[in-house]
């Protein structure tokens, strides 16, 4: 089987890449990389993430980057870990557009907040619109739970989850019963604790 390499800086956004690969839970290794030894610009990383960020993921000669992107693929790589919702599922249409809303909505939504514009941009050049309505669309999504889609734990919760845990804790979004409780479920996932535990003795 193609070997699974996460290169990944502890912690970061490349903790939700770790977290994905304990919930597949498929052997993985780790490729830490230092930003203050300038690591993710060095030659040999740059060819193979152009951006100079983690994470980036190797999978046999496949590299993928992009957290999001990272997600879709380990899940629908490893359909047994059931993280997807298959081709041909009716509900795939939801499942992807929560793939989109992480990158493409939440967190612009949660960084603009927090490192606002000189001018603020009008609601309709913003691709997330604005902060609270992103955050009601997300809250409202949750609010019977336990998961985006309903019963099924999938990738759109690693990728959209992370944001909103993430945010609260470090106080980019302010806390809401909603997310108090989504929160609260991921952080009793085994998975998320594995990560978590993994990434501390990383980063310590
Ligand atoms: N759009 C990227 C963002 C990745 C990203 O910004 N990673 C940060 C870590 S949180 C990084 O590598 N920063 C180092 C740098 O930009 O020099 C993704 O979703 O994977």
């Amino acid at each position: 089987m193609a070997t699974l390499t996460l290169y990944h800086a502890a912690p970061s956004r490349s903790s939700i890449a770790l977290w994905m690969l304990e919930e597949v839970g498929e052997p993985y290794d780790i490729h830490l990389l230092s930003f203050a030894k300038g690591e993710n610009r060095a030659p040999d990383y740059l060819a193979m993430n152009p951006m100079g960020k983690v994470p980036a993921l190797k999978h046999g000669d496949t590299v993928i980057t992009e957290v999001a992107a990272i997600c879709t693929y380990l899940a629908d790589e490893f359909p047994g870990a059931k993280l997807n919702v298959p081709v041909g599922t009716p509900a795939r249409g939801v499942y992807l557009k929560w793939l989109f809303f992480g990158p493409g909505c939440i967190e612009p939504a949660v960084t603009d907040r927090a490192a606002p514009r000189k001018e603020e941009a009008r609601r309709g050049m913003l691709g997330y619109g604005d902060f609270d309505s992103t955050m009601n669309v997300v809250a409202a999504a949750i609010a019977k739970g336990p998961w985006l889609m309903g019963e099924q734990f999938t990738a759109a919760d690693v990728v959209c989850g992370a944001h909103i845990r993430f945010g609260m804790m470090f106080k980019m979004i302010s806390p809401r019963p909603e997310f108090t409780a989504y929160a609260a479920r991921i952080a009793a996932r085994p998975a998320a604790q594995r990560a978590e535990a993994k990434d501390k003795a990383l980063a310590g």
